[in-house]
């Protein structure tokens, strides 16, 4: 049997090289999808409901009648949280209230009272924070319908107070995702459409005569879904691409070696492009992870998508120490980072960049998918360096607050004034000194 994935020590020469094109990953801007997606866009805005139809109808196989007909009423969201076994509802239900409590904090610490203070002379500033009005949630159909995603991006919607969230979901020959709607009707979705595609994101952006137009667009969706999003970028607000998914894990040498493997498998199940690398200063545990992988790959139901993604975009890492360990992972700025150590905190200190750390060896990746608390919308190919996880405050906006006093407007309006002038603008700086005394 082949190594299985790339081995790699961090003290060689190439290292270096051999990282980044490790870490390349291009979203492919296939140009061809591009336009396709922009003439299904094009089709929306100008027709509405017709194109909205017609598209779902072709590329979905469905012979539905009117848009109308899509739309999902809250009666078959509860029959399908109905129809689920008790262990999977309880499931589901204790998951979404850990992710609801995990956002509550939030919305209380990331000042979404706004602020406000007084001057001297009276003059008042402050910020106003302010919810979305409404928003369109995106969830594939198919292979990466996952209902896990669908309370992750509904609830920090619903904890910041959005009037309206509407989901759209495609249904491909017709078959729906109990758990999805399930999922849905948990996280308190407001309207479910069954359309998919740029067609959907068109819908949600423009608004139709059935589909209201909404101000923001979150969710993973394919290569059309993010062409279209990219392009209605502007009319509405978007959250960010995804890119696949990634992990890195940070080992001393003292975890069951079997947790790493099937950690790193965790993420490479997504899908064949998918990211797992282990960083760990010993050598001999680097042999008893792979031995793991060897062993435990056959196991997995989805073999043959671990075994691409381990053989493409897969590193074992061998680095020089934990210090060394924490500089390379600042680098990598990976969508996922479990510390798997005796101490982990003291690490983390050390890392500033990753879309969710995992401390210390129970922390498996995989409880922060489905239940921790914590939002599993991250950012992917090493934008954690400038982006957040998905949250409250992806679903608010801010004001500026601004009331001058009488005073204020004398001391202010000589500054503005004098400024305009400098800029040439007249209309300006007479606005300001209208109100000098
Ligand atoms: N790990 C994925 C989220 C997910 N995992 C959903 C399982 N279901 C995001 O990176
Ligand atoms: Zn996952």
């Amino acid at each position: 049997m082949a190594s299985l994935i790339t081995r790699l020590d961090a003290s060689a020469p190439d290292f270096a090289s051999r990282l980044s094109s490790l870490l390349a990953f291009e979203a492919s801007e296939d140009e061809a999808i591009d336009r396709a997606a922009a003439q299904i866009l094009a089709s929306v805005k100008a027709s509405g409901d017709t194109a909205v139809l017609e598209a779902t109808n072709r590329f979905d196989r469905l012979q539905a009648s009117s848009v109308a007909d899509l739309e999902l009423s809250q009666q078959a969201l509860q029959q399908a949280l109905d129809s689920l076994t008790p262990e999977r509802r309880l499931a589901l239900e204790t998951a979404a209230q850990r992710v609801r409590a995990y956002h509550e904090r939030q919305k209380q610490e990331c000042g979404s009272a706004g602020f406000s203070y007084t001057e001297a002379d009276g003059t008042v500033l402050g910020q106003k924070v302010t919810p979305l009005d409404r928003v369109g949630i995106y969830v594939p159909g198919g292979k990466a319908a996952y209902p896990s995603s669908v309370l992750m991006n509904a609830i920090p919607a619903k904890v910041a107070g959005v009037g309206e969230i509407i989901m759209v979901v495609p249904t491909p020959d017709g078959v729906q995702n109990p758990l999805v709607l399930a999922a849905a009707a948990i996280a308190g979705v407001d309207r479910v459409f069954t359309i998919g595609g740029a067609q959907a994101v068109g819908a949600l952006a423009y608004g139709t005569a059935t589909i209201p137009q909404v101000d923001k667009i979150v969710g993973p969706g394919n290569a059309y879904v993010a062409a279209a999003k990219r392009r209605v970028f502007g009319t509405v607000g978007i959250d960010m691409i995804a890119g696949p998914s990634e992990i890195l894990v940070l080992c001393d040498g003292s975890t069951d070696p079997d947790w790493v493997a099937m950690d790193l498998f965790s993420q490479a199940e997504h899908d064949e492009l998918a990211q797992s690398i282990l960083l760990c200063p010993d050598e001999a545990y680097i042999e008893a992870v792979q031995a793991s992988i060897i062993k435990l790959l056959p196991q997995m139901p989805r073999q043959e998508v671990i075994r691409t993604s381990l053989a493409n975009r897969g590193a074992l890492i061998k680095v020089e120490d934990m210090q060394q360990a924490c500089e390379i992972a600042n680098s990598i700025a990976a969508e996922h980072l479990e510390i798997s150590a005796e101490q982990p905190q003291q690490w983390a200190d050390q890392i500033r960049h990753a879309g969710a750390m995992f401390l210390g060896r129970y922390s498996s990746e995989a409880l922060g998918d489905y239940c921790a608390g914590p939002n599993h919308v991250l950012p992917t190919s090493r934008t954690a360096r400038f982006s957040s996880p998905l949250g409250v405050y992806d679903f608010q906006k801010r004001s500026s607050m601004i009331y001058v006093s009488e005073q204020g407007a004398q001391t202010l309006g000589k500054v503005a004034a004098e400024l305009a002038y400098g800029e040439g603008l007249q209309a300006h700086a007479r606005s300001a000194e209208l109100r000098l005394k």
